[in-house]
């Protein structure tokens, strides 16, 4: 029989587009559960084609489940995730709560599968959104030339803050279309957008945000260190230097990066660009004569990194410069978790 999966956080904003992908990819479950808390429980969704009822989630809701997995806040997959493996399951969790635990390995399935073997505690964790749209172009570079430090600006869709980052981003839309006086003064756009800010310290209609998740020590957001140490552990690279500055722009879905990469050689463009023709989960769109750049707004809804702007440093023959995006909600948090579930499957089958 076919191993059994229960998601839970099945109807926020990455759990829909992970029902989507139940749907549309391979196959490798048996009986499947649909887990929320107590506000979504009791509502349907259609998945694989069956009608299935969300349920509250409870300790009894892992019974006889093989696979958990987990798109719920920090605080609840904290709690929740060692009950579901107490009860049998193991757990994948897309949430920062086990992911630099020395004992809960932190899988991007194209960089490191072999790692989900290496589960003491039973969990199995799944990367933020902004690091996996980077690090599937970094890490074949890195194989190539050797990576030594990354310097990094991201430009963070407001998706990344789920639902409620949405709806904020649209109705702020809402209430400046249309005046073709905005932004031409200061403050005048802080006026129209009211003082409904949503998730965000600031205006997302018209604006660009240096600021994403939480204050942590001198100054550095949760978000840039996630970046640095993701990545460190990821790669097994635990003294790669690493920069970030995290900024939140008006895109509603799509996470981008731009990238200063430093290598131990020196690298060149067109090679650099033919291993990202080569490098799995990476789709490279490299020809600004013609228009062509990785962008959000074509990346949305599919699986791959977008990969384009490559260039070798002016002042450096060492290091790359190039602008990666990818769909935070699919492989930035869903499809990596169903390709760790997948993962899973195939052992337990
Ligand atoms: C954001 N990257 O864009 C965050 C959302 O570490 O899984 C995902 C938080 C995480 O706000």
């Amino acid at each position: 029989t076919l191993p059994s999966l229960a998601v839970v956080g099945a109807t926020g904003a990455v759990g829909t587009v992970l029902c989507e992908l139940l749907s549309s990819r391979r196959n490798v479950w048996g009986e499947l559960r649909l887990v929320a808390s107590r506000r979504s429980a009791g509502r349907r969704c259609v998945v694989r084609g069956e009608e299935l009822t969300v349920q509250e989630l409870s300790p009894g809701v892992f019974d006889g489940v093989d696979v958990a997995m987990f798109d719920v806040p920090d605080e609840v997959a904290a709690d929740w995730a060692p009950i579901a493996v107490k009860h049998g399951a193991v757990a994948v969790d897309n949430s920062t709560a086990f992911r630099l635990d020395r004992d809960v390995p932190l899988v991007v399935p194209e960089i490191n599968p072999e790692q989900v073997r290496n589960r003491p505690r039973g969990i199995i964790a799944s990367a933020n959104c902004t690091t996996v749209a980077m690090i599937v172009a970094i890490a074949p570079l890195h194989y190539e030339y050797g990576l030594r430090e990354l310097v990094l600006a991201s430009y963070q869709s407001v998706s990344g803050t789920g639902k409620a980052g949405v709806d904020t981003l649209l109705d702020q839309l809402d209430r400046v279309g249309g005046d073709r006086e905005l932004g031409s003064r200061s403050g005048n756009v802080r006026r129209a957008v009211g003082d409904d800010l949503g998730p965000f310290p600031a205006p997302m209609a018209l604006n660009v945000v240096p600021w994403a998740g939480g204050l942590r020590d001198a100054g550095w957001s949760s978000e840039e260190l996630k970046l640095r140490n993701e990545t460190r552990k990821i790669l097994g690279l635990p003294d790669l230097k690493v920069s970030a500055t995290c900024v939140r722009v008006p895109v509603v879905t799509g996470h981008s990066v731009a990238v200063h990469a430093v290598f131990g050689t020196e690298v060149d463009a067109e090679r650099a660009r033919e291993v990202m023709r080569n490098a799995p989960g990476v789709i490279l769109v490299d020809d600004p004569a013609a228009g062509e750049f990785p962008m959000p707004i074509d990346a949305v809804g599919t699986d791959p990194s977008w990969v384009g702007r490559i260039r070798r440093s002016l002042d450096d023959p060492r290091a790359l410069d190039f602008f990666v995006t990818g769909d935070n909600l699919r492989k930035g948090a869903a499809l990596n978790t169903a390709q760790i579930a997948e993962l899973l499957a195939e052992e337990l089958t």
